[in-house]
């Protein structure tokens, strides 16, 4: 079968067909690249991807970031994360609550992650319905309906992002601990960042990550950024991806915030792998 591909209605989103992602051609690499800048959010169906089928293609896109999640990592591929709700002797086998808040993966980080790629082992389902959904905003889309006196007003202004704010404020986990604190330091990344490939300006703020906006007193600062969160979770800007098994869905970072839907419980189980791309300074 061809590549075939249909865009979601909106600013984000795409579904591609037929594509053999371990026969891809030069050409159809960068048709793939091109699509990912273009809607933010991609997801090929695929009859199926094994751990190395995923890191080999996922290298594709740059170096690979291992998570500083270790317990979550796969026991025998380190580069993938492990999301899920499964338990295995008490203990949960992955990642329980990635995805909790809006967030951007490795915005902690002072290179933040640029692609990040989400493989379906399995999906819970109930009443005919696929459960687990997740949620994309696109931050250019965001960004552009702003009033040209907020895009001035946040011009120069840079927020402070903080896994310890993520795990230890935010979900009381005791994931944040002093250690964590001190290994990943608050970073800054302008609020309005020029995306490295495609030079649109996105909108680099979230519920997760965001604490503070430097030099800005806490007051007038968390004024800012709430109305930036209001503002951003519109619902033209918004897409939600419903799973089916085999799906591998690949977002940009940097022009998009997502969130995972916890609309499901054990027995009904989760399993998901994600690979992580090491991304650059966002000035
Ligand atoms: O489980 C999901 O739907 C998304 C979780 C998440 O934030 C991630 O894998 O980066
Ligand atoms: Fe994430």
């Amino acid at each position: 079968m061809a590549m075939q591909y249909q865009l979601n209605d909106g600013p984000l989103g795409a579904y591609v067909r037929g594509v053999d992602i371990n026969h891809l051609t030069p050409d159809g690499f960068n048709f793939i690249c091109q699509l990912l800048h273009d809607r933010g959010v991609i997801t090929i169906k695929t009859d199926g991807m094994s751990e190395v089928q995923q890191i080999d293609f996922a290298k594709r896109f740059g170096e690979l970031q291992k998570n500083f999640l270790d317990d979550s990592l796969d026991n025998r591929f380190p580069e993938l994360l492990i999301v899920s709700n499964i338990l295995e002797n008490d203990k949960p086998i992955g990642s329980t609550d990635a995805g909790r808040f809006w967030h951007t993966d490795g915005a902690y980080l002072s290179t933040p992650h640029s692609v990040s790629m989400l493989y379906a082992v399995e999906v819970p389902f109930a009443n005919g319905k696929a459960l687990g959904d997740t949620s994309f905003i696109s931050m250019g889309a965001a960004y552009e309906a702003l009033s040209h006196e907020t895009q001035q007003q946040i011009e120069s202004l840079r927020g402070v992002h903080s896994l310890h704010f993520r795990y230890a404020t935010k979900s009381g986990s005791v994931i944040g601990t002093e250690e964590l604190k001190k290994k990943f330091p608050p970073v800054s990344h302008p609020l309005a960042i020029s995306h490295p490939v495609t030079g649109r300006r996105c909108l680099y703020v979230s519920e997760g990550y965001t604490t503070s906006i430097e030099g800005v007193d806490d007051i007038q600062g968390q004024r800012i950024l709430d109305q930036l969160l209001n503002h951003i979770k519109q619902p033209a800007f918004c897409f939600r991806h419903s799973w089916s098994v085999g799906d591998l869905l690949i977002w940009d970072n940097l022009a998009t915030l997502h969130l995972a839907n916890f609309d499901y419980a054990l027995p009904l189980r989760r399993l998901m792998r994600r690979a992580t791309v090491s991304g650059q300074s966002l000035g």
